[in-house]
């Protein structure tokens, strides 16, 4: 009930139902398939709502530089595959994009950061927004990222989840997708590659849409995930008191916990909800609001960040 209140609030508001998705807008120059498109999506003025800073709600974490997603030559590169699984959940063969780092070997375990789109994406939104080969082979041969394998899954569940029509029509179909992930997505990964298979391992991140589902699910199964990041969290995302059924829990089992929002992203009211609970409840966590909007240069930036605290025995 509330998901569909927020599919009519906005969906009245907005001038196009696809958000994390960049349009065919003339306005914008064509993007070539071999760099991040980083494109201003559609102007967002009064998207979402009205926007409010606090004291808090600050710039801790400098915009990186361009050339993160710059190709290096003369390093090692990682692979990116599309595999294909059988989703028990949804009952259709499914895709998802995998990232194996520079040589990548069985005889090694490594930990899997699993990385949501936004609800006008799919598979591959994670690797048009930020040419992420590109990225985590550049941190992984500056060691400021430890080698890991980044899954990226479509996480709307349902038997056609390619982002067509009023995309704001699946939102129920990323509810669903936290079966998926747990029943399907993991263990599929698990069988398949060499990785950790315990919550010191596993990370869970998203953007908007998938930034609402990381921190519901994350949140919600600490026993599976010890590092969680939602950067522009959408709407979806549950009230705090729900969002956290038991506070002692996160407290001490949290490795890192990431919350970021652009200080122009008409949707930050969620994540500051979020934010000032867990200050409130004495919730370790990260708070980055930069100066972007709801738009793919603060995905790409944050997801930066973010990944160079994974894994760490130190994250912060
Ligand atoms: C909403 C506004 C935005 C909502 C979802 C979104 C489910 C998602 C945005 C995105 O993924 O970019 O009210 O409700």
């Amino acid at each position: 009930m509330r998901t569909l209140f927020y599919l009519m609030a906005v969906g009245s508001i907005l001038p196009t139902p696809v958000l994390a998705q960049s349009p065919p807008d003339s306005a914008v120059p064509a993007h070539k398939a071999d760099t991040p498109d980083l494109r201003p999506q559609r102007n967002r003025s009064g998207f979402g709502g009205p926007i409010e800073l606090g004291p808090d709600d600050k710039q801790i974490f400098p915009d990186p530089t361009d050339n993160i997603t710059q190709k290096r030559e003369g390093i090692a590169r990682g692979k990116l595959e599309i595999i294909e699984y059988e989703s028990k959940t949804v009952g259709t063969t499914r895709k998802m994009n995998v990232y194996t780092p520079p040589g990548y070997s069985k005889d090694r375990m490594y930990p899997v950061l699993y990385l949501l789109h936004g609800i006008g994406g799919d598979e591959s939104e994670w690797q048009r927004f930020s040419t992420l080969d590109v990225l985590f082979d550049n941190l992984i041969a500056d060691e400021k990222a430890v080698p890991m394998i980044v899954v990226m899954p479509n996480g709307r569940a349902q038997k056609n989840d390619r982002a067509e029509g009023n995309v704001f029509e699946s939102a129920p179909a990323f509810v669903v997708f936290e079966r998926d992930l747990l029943d399907d997505v993991i263990p599929t990964i698990e069988s398949r590659y060499a990785v950790l298979a315990d919550r010191e391992h596993r990370a869970l991140a998203g953007l908007s849409m998938g930034g609402g589902q990381s921190l519901n699910f994350g949140l919600s199964h600490l026993d599976t995930f010890a590092w969680i990041g939602g950067f522009s969290s959408a709407p979806n995302t549950k009230p705090p008191e729900e969002l956290l059924p038991d506070l002692e829990k996160a407290r001490t089992e949290l490795k890192l916990l990431w919350l970021s929002c652009g200080s122009k992203d008409g949707l930050i009211r969620t994540s500051q909800r979020t934010q000032r609970y867990l200050k409130e409840k004495g919730i370790p966590h990260i708070w980055n609001v930069d100066s972007h909007g709801h738009d793919p240069m603060h995905w790409r930036n944050n997801l930066y960040h973010f990944v160079q605290r994974l894994f760490r025995a130190t994250p912060e």
